[in-house]
């Protein structure tokens, strides 16, 4: 185990989400790395998205969490973990095993989430850990266990370009799943008869080119697809052979179907002609797959709707198949790890289960853990729960920010403040998390670390560290290994290789058995083969050849597969009178989950740069698109820009996931949503809060400019938001004097030696002022009575620039814009830096006419779909 720093082209793996794409990259003998797309990777063949193409520019040291803290003070790595088993000891003392507990996350590596586990569920005695892997896959989990006896994804990437009709359900998959979405388009292209559909209540940018959108009611897929079902069984579909021979449960599930599916369009609120051309397209395609993400799993009928989807491959006896399936796509970069390696209350380890006698004592029996735990522990919400009643004495979180993410926002952020005693594991120094622990302990980042994560189609790959090992970072395996041998158990691992080795060797303890998951085949990889170790998609045997696809007709190793009846469910807050509009939450395209990485790099903000809000124009009277509205549910409270969209469902509103109190205080989504959860998967309803919206009373909107970031507590509305050439632009609104305002913001940009311009309207609400030294703009604050500030665009180019300004720009400077200037427009393409005006005046008829004119969506493609909607949106403006 070192930190030496590669001196060449390194393969490893993107840290984003659960596509896994292959990324080269070389580092620069500076800290920095070239990327690029690794051509021989099974995910991506080449392909990086938005996000991926940036990761170079996420690879600074400025805030990163460098030295393990004790209570707020540096300390030793050996303080540190002594004071973390001591909290520990302390917590198993007051509390017993139920009192203590650790909450992971996707993002950990393979080896990683082995070694918590390990420690939590041998050495504690514990089976309370939960990942965030809760909120995210927990339902298509709970809905595979159900369907399949085992967590198992049947199919694989190809099989989406092999289908003919591929349906996506609630999933933005252009935006979350770039590289997969750019696959289907490619496919598409060549095969012209290929369709795509979309189940989505808003028009997003994955509808981009599908052939029907269906803007169903938030929460009612079951129905939608309970009437897919009752339609194959009565149009002849069902394959009578494959339920014969592999299943159970049709007549069950068939039965139910039938209930709902008279009341379909009713419950779903679509169109009973949209529901018969569904269902006559998804009939008629024997080569289908039906994809689903969090608009399926982040829901109270989270299990039944995944389930309902599996029902109708099931029937048909398209599953396992080239071309047809349901497909579950993960999220992050090793949500998949997280299931294998059993880092959940509700698993052991290696898909052992508490409840077969014989995996739950091998496991024992193997971690020398008499005390291994015998039935599920806490999961997320019911953790955060019993942490906010005082139960639990130590916790310990790892690669997540449940402050920001987990629902009841506001009440884990009282939990947390109040635990007595939390260990938080962290990259960065700036994540709200971090900001509550005792014990801050130095993780290594991608780059730096070194182990596995297993993506959405089974494929394991590594992840390589390229870069040396700053301050006094670690790996996080070796921090847990560390705790457990201060409580008593040597896990004696020298690296990665060693973790690896042992949770392959787990995959194959309690056999023979029907168990899928067998990686068994790579316990004896030596320490090169392991480093050498190219994408590889499990299950590998120890004996005999693989398994490609999972439970197709005459398959060896499917068990009988059940279709489960799925009830139809409403989500559990209903919307009414005081709180009318359902709210949809989810992701953008260039940002990932908590900023931390994402928000600071200047081109992937200019995408989405502020927390908006949106809304269909008809569901916003006396709101003011572009001004500040107030979300309130019946937990809390949020402030968003407004913006308003055709492509919004009536009666939703949308708002992103991401924004924290490092960016924006004031706009955390998750203060609105509560933690009701499945009851099946336990995965709470993250998307479907009952909100209403009013104005939001601001006395004085306003910018500030800084070459540097501030606090983003300096005003009542608050985003923090970084721009080209290192400066912070800083979007600000309050409800006090906006002189008073003006005061306190000019004090904040104060300098030395520095000359003011400023001007002070009071009658007009109108103060500004810029400050330059030798010639260069050091700061600007624009205030005035409401939004309509002028562009930013232009004094955030002149903070970068290098030499003094010239006359004219110094004259401009209060205006805020340089006569004759270009107009300000979003930006389009992170890649090129192209603008939605730029986009619109060059005048080519399509997408590629655009790339050639302007370059835009030409790199990594992830703008495509947008720059389709902007030529197909022109005859309108015109
Ligand atoms: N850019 C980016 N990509 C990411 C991430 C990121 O943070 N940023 N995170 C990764 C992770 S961890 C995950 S889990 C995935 C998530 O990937 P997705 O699931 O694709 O993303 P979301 O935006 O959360 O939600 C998808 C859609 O569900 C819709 N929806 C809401 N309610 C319903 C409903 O009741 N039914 C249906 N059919 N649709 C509904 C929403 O309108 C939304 O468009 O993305 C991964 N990729
Ligand atoms: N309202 C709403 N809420 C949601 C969702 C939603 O759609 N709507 N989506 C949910 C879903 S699907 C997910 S997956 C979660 C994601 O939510 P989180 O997991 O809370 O979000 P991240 O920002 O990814 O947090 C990862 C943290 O780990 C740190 N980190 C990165 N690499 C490492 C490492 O190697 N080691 C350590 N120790 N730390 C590291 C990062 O700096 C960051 O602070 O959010 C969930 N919450
Ligand atoms: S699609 Fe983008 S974020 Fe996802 S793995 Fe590939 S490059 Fe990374
Ligand atoms: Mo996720």
């Amino acid at each position: 185990m070192d930190g030496s720093i590669a001196q060449r082209a390194i393969r490893t793996t993107c840290p984003y989400c659960g596509v896994g794409c292959g990324v080269v990259a070389t580092p620069d003998g500076r800290g920095g790395a070239a990327i690029a797309g690794d051509a021989t990777h099974p995910a991506n063949a080449g392909r990086l998205c938005s996000k991926g193409t940036a990761l170079g520019e996420t690879l600074s040291l400025d805030e990163r969490l460098l030295h393990p803290e004790v209570n707020g003070k540096r300390a030793s790595w050996d303080a540190a973990l002594d004071a973390v088993a001591e909290g520990f000891r302390r917590g198993l003392a007051q509390h017993g095993p139920d009192g203590v507990a650790l909450y992971v996350s996707g993002q950990l590596l393979t080896e990683d989430y082995y070694a918590a586990n390990r420690f939590a569920k041998g050495v504690l005695g514990t089976a309370n850990i939960d990942s965030n892997s809760r909120l995210c896959m927990a339902s298509a989990v709970a809905a595979h266990i159900r369907a399949f006896g085992e967590d198992v994804v049947p199919g694989v990437y190809d099989d989406l370009e092999l289908a003919d009709t591929i349906v996506l359900v609630g999933s933005n998959l252009a935006w979350c799943h770039p590289v997969l979405f750019q696959r289907i388009q490619a496919a598409k292209a060549r095969r012209p008869t290929m369709q795509v559909i979309v189940v989505d209540p808003r028009r997003t940018a994955t509808c981009e080119g599908a052939a029907l959108h269906l803007p169903l009611r938030p929460g009612s897929d079951v129905a939608l697809f309970a009437s897919l079902l009752v339609h194959l069984a009565d149009h002849d579909h069902a394959h009578a052979a494959y339920l014969g021979a592999h299943t159970e449960g049709a007549a069950e599930a068939l039965a139910a179907a039938r209930s709902i599916a008279p009341r379909a369009a009713e419950f779903t609120g679509l169109d009973p002609a949209a529901i018969a051309r569904f269902c006559a397209a998804w009939a008629r395609s024997p080569r289908t797959v039906t994809l689903w993400s969090q608009g399926v799993n982040q829901s109270s009928a989270g299990t039944d709707k995944a389930n309902a989807i599996i029902n109708c491959h099931l029937l048909t006896g398209r599953i396992g198949t080239p071309g047809a399936g349901p497909f579950s796509v993960t999220g992050q970069p090793n949500a998949m790890g997280g299931r294998e390696t059993g880092a959940l209350a509700t698993m052991l380890a290696g898909h052992l289960r508490f409840d077969v006698p014989a995996e739950h004592a091998a496991l024992a029996a193997f971690w020398r853990a008499p005390a291994l735990p015998t039935a599920p522990g806490l999961k997320a919400t019911q953790l955060f729960a019993a942490l906010a009643e005082q139960r639990i004495g130590a916790l310990w979180v790892m690669a997540t920010n449940p402050a920001v993410s987990l629902p009841n926002g506001d009440g884990v952020r009282a939990a947390l403040a109040r635990a007595p005693f939390l260990v938080v594991s962290e990259t960065t120094r700036r994540s709200d998390t971090a900001g509550y622990a005792h014990v801050r302990l130095p993780a290594l980042a991608w780059g730096e670390k070194d182990g596995t994560v297993t993506n959405s189609e089974r494929v394991i790959s590594r992840q390589r560290g390229f870069l040396p090992w700053p301050g006094d970072a670690r790996p996080d395996w070796w921090a847990v290994a560390q705790v457990a041998a201060r409580l008593g158990t040597a896990f004696g691992w020298k690296g990665p290789a060693a973790i690896f080795r042992e949770h392959a060797a787990v995959t194959g303890l309690a056999r023979p058995s029907r168990r899928a998951f067998d990686i068994s085949g790579l316990a004896q990889l030596s320490d090169a083969q392991y480093d050498a170790l190219a994408p590889t998609r499990w299950p590998v045997p120890p004996h005999g050849t693989a398994t490609r696809r999972f439970f197709a007709a005459g398959g060896t190793l499917a068990p009988r597969a059940c279709l489960v009846p799925t009830p139809f469910r409403a989500p559990v807050e209903d919307v009414c009178s005081a709180f009318p509009l359902r709210l949809l939450t989810g992701r953008l395209r260039d940002q990932w989950h908590s900023m931390t990485r994402t928000g600071t790099v200047p081109r992937l903000m200019a995408h989405a740069p502020e927390p908006v809000l949106t809304l269909h124009p008809q569901d916003a009277a006396g709101l003011p698109d572009g001004g500040l509205v107030e979300a309130r549910s019946a937990r809390g409270s949020a402030v968003f820009r407004l913006a308003l969209d055709e492509g919004q469902r009536r009666g939703t509103a949308f708002a992103p996931m991401h924004w924290t109190a490092q960016f924006a205080p004031a706009a955390r989504v998750n203060a609105l949503v509560a933690p009701h959860a499945d009851p099946v998967s336990f995965q709470p309803e993250l998307k479907n809060a009952a909100i209403r919206v009013a104005p939001f009373a601001a006395t004085w909107h306003a910018f500030l400019l800084l070459p540097r970031r501030l606090s983003a507590d300096i005003a009542p509305w608050c985003a923090a938001i970084p721009v080209q050439g290192g400066a912070w632009r800083h979007e600000l609104a309050g409800s006090d004097s906006p002189a008073e305002a003006f005061a306190r913001l000019r004090s904040l940009i104060a300098a030395q030696d520095a000359a003011w311009q400023v001007l002070e309207d009071a009658a007009a609400g109108v103060y500004r002022a810029a400050v330059l030294r030798g010639g260069r703009l050091l700061g600007a604050v624009l205030l005035g009575p409401d939004a309509a500030l002028p562009p930013r665009a232009w004094l955030s180019a002149l903070m970068a620039g290098e030499g003094p300004l010239s006359i004219a720009e110094r004259a401009a400077l209060l205006a805020g814009i340089l006569p004759g200037g270009p107009p300000a427009s979003p930006l389009v393409c992170a890649c090129h830096g192209v603008s939605a005006a730029t986009i619109r005046g060059c005048g080519a008829p399509d997408v590629d006419g655009v790339g050639a004119a302007t370059g835009a969506g030409t790199g990594c493609g992830s703008c495509r779909p947008e720059i389709a909607v902007l030529i197909a949106r022109q005859p309108e403006d015109a």
